[in-house]
């Protein structure tokens, strides 16, 4: 291989790991990274803002300057077309004397779709497209399932214990993993738009479902509750601190001939939840209704009900199996998978130790 192809390649994997730095911040917007390279030397690199925009790309260029005429443009994401909230980045490229930009995936958004890399291209720029896309893809996985498939992508992670167990039947929260397991999921949290769990763990574990890991805490995501009854408690850390990060409580039906549930649902929004009225049972329109309000990613962390009734109707996208040394014996609820046993329709892609645990992910094959 030549000097120049692994250059390319160095530079679009900082990229690539550089947009990975706002996922979770930018929604709607993907979180999309873009360096500019002058005689090997990064002069300018920016990721998408908080909120979607700027764009990556006219801050890149901002921060590069005139250093930009003649550089190469390394994007993640191919450069967008069209008069949104903000002009065409491939104008942007285009007015800063770029020779070449280097994109990893091209962008399925119907506005964009292959005309930002034939603007530049009929502007004489010279376009290379493909580059490291199967890890570009990994890393805008949310925004490409929201664009192509109208729902967020989908991660259920287990926390399994060395004999199989999700947790213990009346137990609340059990420690299943360590540490190391504990601040990777933190971190998941921080880089996902919204969490989800069955009301059967609200209730067991009264979990917060927040990011804590210090100097994230910002970055929590909004947090789902599948609560058919509106059995949600507002004594609930969820429910208490509705104020702070967004909490949604998803029921079955509306409380106007219910007064009992009527009371529940007021006594819930006085203290900032949102009741959303949508069958918890049929997952696929939440998931629409979810991706209509903006949310790309959404992470499934429990329990097993919950994540058997996401896997059943053929909406996970990638599994996260956290093994841990724990042993939980009897009154143990099961999991649906475990260590080693490949679930069907899925493929192994990686597999890691956080301390003392394992963990493995699963992507789905289609
Ligand atoms: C880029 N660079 O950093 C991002 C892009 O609502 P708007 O006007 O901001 O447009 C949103 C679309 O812009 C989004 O669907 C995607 O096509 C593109 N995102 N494009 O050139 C970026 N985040
Ligand atoms: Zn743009």
């Amino acid at each position: 291989m030549s000097g120049g192809a692994e250059d390319d390649k160095r530079f679009m994997a900082a990229a690539i790991r550089l947009c990975r730095r706002n996922l979770g911040l930018t929604a709607t917007n993907p979180s999309v990274a873009c360096l500019i390279v002058k005689d090997g030397l990064i002069v300018g690199s920016a990721v998408t803002a908080p909120g979607g925009r700027p764009h990556a790309e006219t801050q890149a260029l901002a921060a590069a300057g005139e250093a930009a005429r003649g550089a190469t443009a390394y994007v993640t994401l191919e450069p967008c077309s069209h008069h949104g909230k903000t002009p065409p980045c491939a104008d942007a490229l285009t007015a800063s004397g770029v020779a070449r930009v280097v994109v990893s995936v091209t962008d399925p958004d119907e506005r964009v779709a292959g005309r930002g890399l034939s603007m530049l291209r009929n502007a004489g720029i010279e376009v290379a497209t493909g580059l490291l896309e199967a890890e570009g893809r990994d890393a805008l996985a949310a925004y490409l399932t929201r664009q192509t498939k109208k729902r967020p992508y989908v991660t259920l992670k287990l926390a399994v214990s060395a004999d199989g167990m999700l947790g213990r039947l009346g137990a609340g929260q059990v420690a299943i993993t360590g540490p190391v397991s504990r601040g990777q999921v933190h971190v998941l949290r921080a880089e996902t738009d919204a969490i989800l769990v069955g009301i059967g763990t609200a209730l067991a574990d009264d979990p917060e479902l927040t990011c804590r890991l210090p100097g994230l805490e910002a970055r929590s995501p909004v947090r789902i509750v599948l609560d058919p009854r509106l059995e949600l408690s507002p004594a609930s850390k969820l429910a208490r601190t509705a104020q702070q990060v967004p909490v949604i409580a998803v029921t079955a039906k509306d409380g106007r001939d219910e007064p009992a549930l009527a009371a529940r649902q007021a006594a819930l929004e006085a203290l900032g939840v949102e009741v959303l009225i949508c069958d918890p049972h049929r997952l696929d329109a939440l998931l629409v209704a979810l991706a209509t309000r903006g949310i790309s990613s959404l992470l499934v962390e429990g329990g097993a009900r919950t994540a058997q009734s996401f896997l059943d109707a053929g909406l996970v996208d990638r599994i996260l199996l956290f093994s841990g040394r724990a042993t939980i014996g009897k009154d143990g609820v099961a999991s649906p998978f475990v260590f080693g046993r490949m679930p069907d329709g899925f493929s192994l892609r990686h597999s890691v130790r956080y301390g003392a645990d394992r963990m493995q992910e699963y992507e789905r094959d289609d």
